[in-house]
Formats: structure tokens, C-alpha cells, sequence
């Protein structure tokens, strides 16, 4: 399982605000190098296939709902040790918990509404990846 590939989505709260471009700025400058992205827009039953590992939690409908309510932007990142630096750059889910300079601090709404996802583990970042990517498209 390779450790320099994270995946992210700009979720619809930060595309419907404005902040495509100032996040991939932020990634950039992060270190991270693109190495595929799409600008689309998933349905209920995608977000719920997405989201699957969630399905008990309180906040499943709520989430999925909310991801596909608008577009995202999708991508696969590359660092060295992407996922848990990725997951630094982003901050905490909770915004207001979210670290000093972290693109939720800076852009995200709320717990709910909080910007962007990052991937948690090597083998989830592979596994979303592959949910949005065919090999011909990671670059
Ligand atoms: P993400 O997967 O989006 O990178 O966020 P995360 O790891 O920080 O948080 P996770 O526990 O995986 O939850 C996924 C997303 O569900 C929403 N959420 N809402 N209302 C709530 O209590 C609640 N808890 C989580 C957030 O949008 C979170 O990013
Ligand atoms: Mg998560």
C-alpha cells in the first residue's frame, strides 16, 4: 500500500463559496502535487456508497445529502506521508476547533459543512481514489 497518495473533495459549502481556488493554492503550497482532479457532481446514492463506512453514525443522511447537494471538486494528492500531513493541512472536523492557518479554520462553515475531506488510512486513500479515478486519469 503506497504512503505518498491521499484523496480529497472540496465539498459544495467552499465550491458554492468561492474557495476552489484558494484551497488548491493552500495544497500547493502545502507541498502536495496533483495527481488527478475532476470537477463534478455525485448523486444520494453515490454519497451513500462513498460514505458507507459512516452508515450507522447519526450523521449519514445528513452527510450524504449535504455531499451531493452541489458540485465538488475531487482529487488524488501526492507528498511523502500525504495522508497525515494532508489531515494537518485541513485541521480539525469542527471547525472551531480547527488549528491556526488549517484550511478548515480559514474556510470551512461548520462540523457539517466544514470545506474539504481528507482521507484517514493509506487503504482508504487508495479505495476513494478509485471510487472517482480510472488508472488512465492519476497522472
Ligand atoms: P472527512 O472524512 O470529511 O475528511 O472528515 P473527518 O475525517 O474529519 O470526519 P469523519 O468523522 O470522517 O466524518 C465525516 C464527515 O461527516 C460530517 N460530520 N458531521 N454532525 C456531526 O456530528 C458530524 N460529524 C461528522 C463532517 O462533514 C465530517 O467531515
Ligand atoms: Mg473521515
Amino acid at each position: 500500500m503506497r504512503s505518498d497518495r491521499t484523496f480529497t473533495m472540496i465539498k459544495p459549502d467552499a465550491v458554492a463559496n468561492g474557495y476552489i481556488g484558494a484551497i488548491l493554492a493552500k495544497i500547493n503550497k502545502g507541498g502536495f502535487r496533483i495527481a488527478a482532479m475532476k470537477y463534478t457532481q455525485i448523486t444520494k446514492d453515490q454519497a451513500m456508497k462513498f460514505y458507507e463506512v459512516h452508515k450507522n453514525r447519526p450523521f449519514y443522511n445528513e452527510l450524504t445529502d449535504f455531499m451531493s447537494s452541489g458540485p465538488i471538486v475531487a482529487a488524488i494528492l501526492e507528498k511523502e506521508n500525504a495522508v497525515a500531513d494532508f489531515r494537518t493541512l485541513i485541521g480539525a472536523t469542527n471547525p472551531a476547533d480547527a488549528a491556526e492557518g488549517t484550511i478548515r479554520k480559514e474556510f470551512a462553515e461548520s462540523m457539517s459543512n466544514n470545506a474539504v475531506h481528507g482521507s484517514d488510512s493509506n487503504e482508504n486513500a487508495a479505495i476513494e481514489g478509485a471510487f472517482y479515478f480510472s488508472d488512465m486519469e492519476i497522472i
